[in-house]
């Protein structure tokens, strides 16, 4: 099936409404196989982005490694040519797609451990309405274990101080301190579940969910026994997406890649770190 017809208006008004959309078997075998490549070759050589994003007291772990692409070929086959940046570009509904980064979210079996509910725009290094990111579970994951997005959530004007991962994980990497001048408190989702409207999805292999960077997302784990979770996740810019550094801290921090490339605040991001992977003309 060609790209234009697996992205259908459905998606397309969804992730404009909602922000977030589920594209069942948008990939099969033939780049699910590259994707396991690429996720053993990067569990095994991690990059010095890696880090321990939780580890429970029983033992289970969710490890979290970031901008692998650059020196993993499986990920970058999938990347430059697998069509993941046409299909963000019609789910977006914008005329041109840069890719930004990947990371993953690798979790052993019988993970409790829940990612807090966050928006991404504000960590990182870029502003604009057209981020999207791609969430993909390489094996089946349960609506209970999928990722979880408040529904909407991503056009509420209302700035709020999100979480500091560094307090979680302990790497001064992940420090980010939300100036509480122009932020209220982060709404408490997780105790107010029935107050909110949270989409997720029962996913296999080969589907993708697509979100808008500001929607508000968090939640996969609470994992069975006997199922653990890797998860491939790519992010996509659209043309109004200009570039930010933040003085409260980015995570991840592209300032000083970005700044070594000759880009700055302001400029549309480009060039190898970020090519533009796909255009509508
Ligand atoms: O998979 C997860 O636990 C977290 C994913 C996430 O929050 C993200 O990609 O922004």
């Amino acid at each position: 099936m060609g790209i234009e017809s697996l992205v259908t208006d459905k998606h397309i008004d969804q992730y404009s409404t909602d922000g977030a959309t589920l594209i069942q078997n948008a990939f099969g075998e033939e780049w699910l196989s590259v994707l396991r490549a690429g996720m053993d070759l990067n569990l095994r050589e991690p990059s010095e982005r890696s880090r321990m994003w939780n580890r429970s007291e029983d033992g289970h772990t969710t490890f979290y490694d970031g901008q692998t692409w650059l020196s993993n070929p499986h990920y970058r086959d999938f990347i430059e040519n697998s069509g993941m940046a046409e299909i963000a570009g019609r789910v977006m509904g914008v005329q041109s797609v840069n890719f930004f980064f990947d990371t993953i979210f690798s979790r052993s079996t019988g993970t409790q451990f829940r990612t807090p509910f966050h928006q991404d725009e504000p960590y990182w290094s870029v502003e604009g309405f057209d981020c999207s990111s791609a969430w993909m579970p390489l094996m089946s994951c349960e609506k209970r274990s999928a990722l979880e997005f408040v529904r909407g959530s991503h056009r509420w004007e209302q700035r709020f101080a999100q979480t500091n991962f560094g307090a979680l994980t302990g790497d001064e990497r992940d420090q980010v301190q939300f100036s509480q001048d122009d932020t209220v408190p982060f709404p408490d989702i997780e105790g107010n579940r029935d107050e909110y409207e949270i989409l997720s999805w029962d996913m296999e292999p080969g589907d993708i969910a697509i979100f808008n960077a500001r929607i508000i997302h968090g939640g996969s784990g609470l994992l069975r026994e006997d199922r653990d979770l890797s998860v491939f996740n790519t992010q996509w810019l659209g043309p109004d997406v200009k570039i930010k550094f933040r003085s409260e801290g980015m995570d991840p921090d592209h300032s000083e890649v970005m700044t070594a490339a000759g880009l700055g605040p302001g400029d549309r991001v480009g060039g190898e770190l970020y090519p533009e992977l796909w255009s509508a003309v």
